[in-house]
């Protein structure tokens, strides 16, 4: 029988919320025929999807009916690491997880337990925000701090503006000077590129910095290239060309932000010369786009987080976010800076966590030192690792050492997910959990200012759980009582929108569950801080007090990065390695799904043709890239979007799954950037060599 005359007893379509970590928080439809899932796309009056999805989910239909796609749960039977397990049953499996729970709380204290939560799924129920929160408050678990992604530039960016609302993207298409500073969002995040262009076709300039000539640096007016690690420097440049021309708003600095004279001194020892010798960008190009940001009000920037990760990333996003503080943009429509969008929403998360069920309070342990946190703490030692929503083993910074603290003999892992990953490997048991077209779930967005409600469109697949269902049976085997631990998903949202904040008033389960999305409660396009700068002077800072408190420079500063600039790293690694985004994965998500790995190919680093040449490496040659921390396997890209200096390649493959069994984060090392604990992926030096030289002409004669 064909897909046509198949009777179709029932079609219905279901509208949910792609949970990815991407700024762009998408509206979808899944398309229901007979109880499966058979379509999907992006939500057509949505204001920020307008019916397109990505490269990626586009495909999600295949991801959810994958043949590897775990679908019962697992008890481990070889040795850590070797990936063989036998089906065991949820009551076992609950079972088993009780116990140990218990075992280890009772002889190491609930802090040897690890509430490991990564970034698979962004939603408030079963993603990083509070999966499980409830549960582990009320063992006393240590606190998880998740630092991977975004929080060096968080906490720049709060020093300067006081929180991260920054401008509304939809305001994009009102600004008249676009500066896209260290993001790529024709592969991160393309649905904001549908506002920069509209600003495009009324005659604004788009401008990318970025030391690769990325995609969307290629569809640019400008690209400005710059040296890793070193845009503090280029903003306080830019902004010496303002002041110098004396285009600084005068009137907003006065009645805004404070400390302005002493950040003029700063700015001022930061001239076009010196800024180029730091950044590699030619003095004249500095001055070029100094004087056109001088004379161009509405001036926009974006900038995402593959800038910050560096020794000074969090640095580089405070020195930036005081640009339209001092050319008076935050005044105009269309003007500003975003970082991040996520605090626009003002959800009760207090009620939702619940921290009151906590006896005493415990230690912190950060996300990105896993290494060090199962291999070097004590007191107590971390017993339990439970880790959902992250893949460590491919996406953490210093694989080897990761690997080895998982492969602990006396380290209890469970891991939650859908799909076998490298961290799975290692689990005593593996958990089985619902997709997003599967279960309940509550996202708030960091690219946009609209909330969504998903609910499930299809039943799970085999004897897939939702984590919140997997949090309750587990509070159940462990003799909990507390209705708190037992709340359903529904009254889980529900305790989170209610919260009294003017962004929520009036926003409802009810009301959501009618459309699916709601924009939250500001003025469409928002004017950014619309309550005023968050900040403890409630200007906007130039001068930080809390920072000086905290142990770092009271002015916005250019703080260098570590690697990139250390001599004596360059003599035995000449290359700084960068891996940002692929265009077809999302972080480790999708580089299992075949037609998306065939796209992507094999790893690749990309290199400047002098750097190839200097290596005696051909373009397509299988190279080996280390440092003393690891190595990885890749095929060389000898091409032209790459500084002299820099290697690129893409984040994200399984290291099970590509020649040589590890990826780009064998290289990079496990320590913080200079604020918020965020991770330095791209402070890295290498060197390149080919594997298997060819011979030499003169050696096959
Ligand atoms: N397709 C796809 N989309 C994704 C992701 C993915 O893996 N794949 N990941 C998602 C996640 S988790 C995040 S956090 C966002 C990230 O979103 P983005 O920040 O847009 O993505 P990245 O690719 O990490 O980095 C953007 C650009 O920063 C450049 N860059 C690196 N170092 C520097 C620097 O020192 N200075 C400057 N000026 N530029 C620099 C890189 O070359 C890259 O082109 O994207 C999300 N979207
Ligand atoms: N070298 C280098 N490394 C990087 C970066 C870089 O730029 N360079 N970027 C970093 C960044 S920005 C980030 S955000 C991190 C991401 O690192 P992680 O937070 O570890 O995210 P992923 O590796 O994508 O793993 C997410 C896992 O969650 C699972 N998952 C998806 N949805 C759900 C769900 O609903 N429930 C559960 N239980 N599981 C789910 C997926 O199947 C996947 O296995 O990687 C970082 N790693
Ligand atoms: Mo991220």
């Amino acid at each position: 029988m064909t897909r046509s005359e198949r009777p179709t007893h029932d079609r219905s379509i279901a509208r949910g919320t792609c949970p990815l970590d991407c700024p762009d928080t998408c509206s979808w439809e899944i398309i229901v025929e007979n109880g499966v899932a058979v379509g999907i796309r992006g939500t057509a009056d949505h204001p920020f999807t307008r019916g397109n999805l990505c490269a990626k989910v586009d495909r999600y239909i295949e991801h959810m009916h994958a043949p590897d796609r775990l679908l019962h749960p697992l008890k481990r039977v070889g040795p850590k690491g070797s990936g063989a397990f036998e089906r065991i049953s949820w009551d076992e499996a609950i079972a088993t997880f009780a116990d140990r729970l218990a075992t280890i709380k009772e002889d190491h204290g609930g802090e040897a337990i690890w509430p490991y939560a990564g970034c698979g799924s962004m939603g408030f129920l079963q993603g990083i925000v509070g999966v499980g929160g409830r549960l582990w408050n009320a063992l006393g678990a240590s606190h998880h701090e998740p630092t991977i992604c975004h929080h060096a530039g968080s906490h720049g960016t709060a020093y300067t503006m006081g929180s991260r609302h920054g401008l509304d993207p939809e305001a994009f298409a009102h600004a008249r000077l676009i500066v896209i500073w260290g993001a790529n969002p024709l592969t991160t995040h393309n649905h904001v590129w549908r506002f920069i262009s509209q600003a495009r076709e009324a005659g604004a300039h788009l401008v990318v910095i970025d030391p690769v000539r990325s995609r969307t640096a290629a569809r640019a007016d400008e690209h400005i290239s710059i040296v890793p690690g070193t845009d503090a420097a280029l903003a306080l440049g830019l902004l010496n060309v303002v002041v110098t021309m004396g285009a600084e708003d005068q009137a907003f600095i006065a009645e805004n932000t404070i400390g302005w004279s002493a950040y003029r001194e700063r700015i001022l020892a930061f001239p076009p010369e010196r800024v180029a010798q730091v950044t590699g960008i030619p003095a004249a190009q500095i001055r070029s786009l100094g004087e056109r940001l001088a004379r161009t009000r509405p001036t926009a920037i974006l900038t995402r987080m593959g800038i910050q990760r560096h020794a000074g990333g969090g640095m580089a996003l405070r020195t930036i976010m005081t640009i339209p503080g001092v050319t008076g943009d935050w005044r105009h429509l269309g003007g500003g800076a975003v970082y991040s969008t996520g605090a626009y929403f003002g959800g009760n998360i207090k009620a939702f966590l619940r921290p009151d069920l906590r006896a005493k309070p415990a230690r912190t342990l950060i996300m990105t030192r896993l290494g060090e946190g199962l291999l070097d703490l004590d007191d107590p030692p971390v017993k339990a690792l439970v880790v959902l929503g992250a893949n460590p083993a491919a996406s953490n910074p210093d694989q080897g050492r990761v690997r080895k603290g998982l492969a602990r003999d006396d380290l209890f892992t469970v891991v939650i997910d859908h799909f076998k990953t490298d961290t799975a490997d290692f689990a005593d048991l593996v958990l089985p959990t619902t997709m997003q077209p599967e279960h309940t779930d509550l996202h708030n967005a960091y690219g946009h200012l609209y909330l969504h409600l998903n609910e499930p469109a299809v039943r799970p697949q085999g004897e897939c759980l939702p984590s919140t269902e997997i949090f309750r049976r587990l509070a159940a085997a462990l003799g909990l009582t507390d209705p708190a631990l037992f709340a359903t998903d529904e009254e889980l949202v529900r305790s989170i929108l209610d919260s009294g904040h003017p962004s929520v008033e009036g926003i409802t389960l009810e009301r959501l569950r009618e459309q699916g999305w709601l924009r939250l409660n500001y003025p469409r396009p928002a004017k950014a801080y619309p309550f005023g700068f968050p900040t403890p002077s409630g200007k906007i800072e130039f001068l930080s007090e809390r920072a000086a408190a905290d142990g770092l420079d009271p002015l916005p500063a250019y703080t260098p990065p570590r690697e990139v600039t250390s001599e004596s790293t360059a003599a035995r690694f000449p290359l700084v390695l960068i891996s940002p985004a692929s265009h077809f994965f999302l972080n480790s998500m999708f580089a299992n799904k075949p037609d998306l790995l065939r796209k992507a190919g094999p790893i690749k680093v990309s290199l400047h043709a002098d750097d190839a040449a200097a290596r005696g490496i051909a373009n397509g040659s299988p190279v080996r890239v280390f440092n003393d921390r690891g190595a990885f396997v890749a095929q060389a890209e000898i091409t032209d979007t790459v500084r002299r200096g820099v290697a690129v390649t893409p984040k994200g493959y399984w290291p099970k799954l590509v020649s040589g069994g590890t990826n780009v984060n064998a290289t990079v090392e496990e320590r913080d950037s200079d604020m918020g604990h965020g991770a330095v992926f791209h402070d890295n030096r290498v060197d390149v060599l080919p594997i298997n030289p060819l011979p030499s002409p003169v050696a096959a004669e």
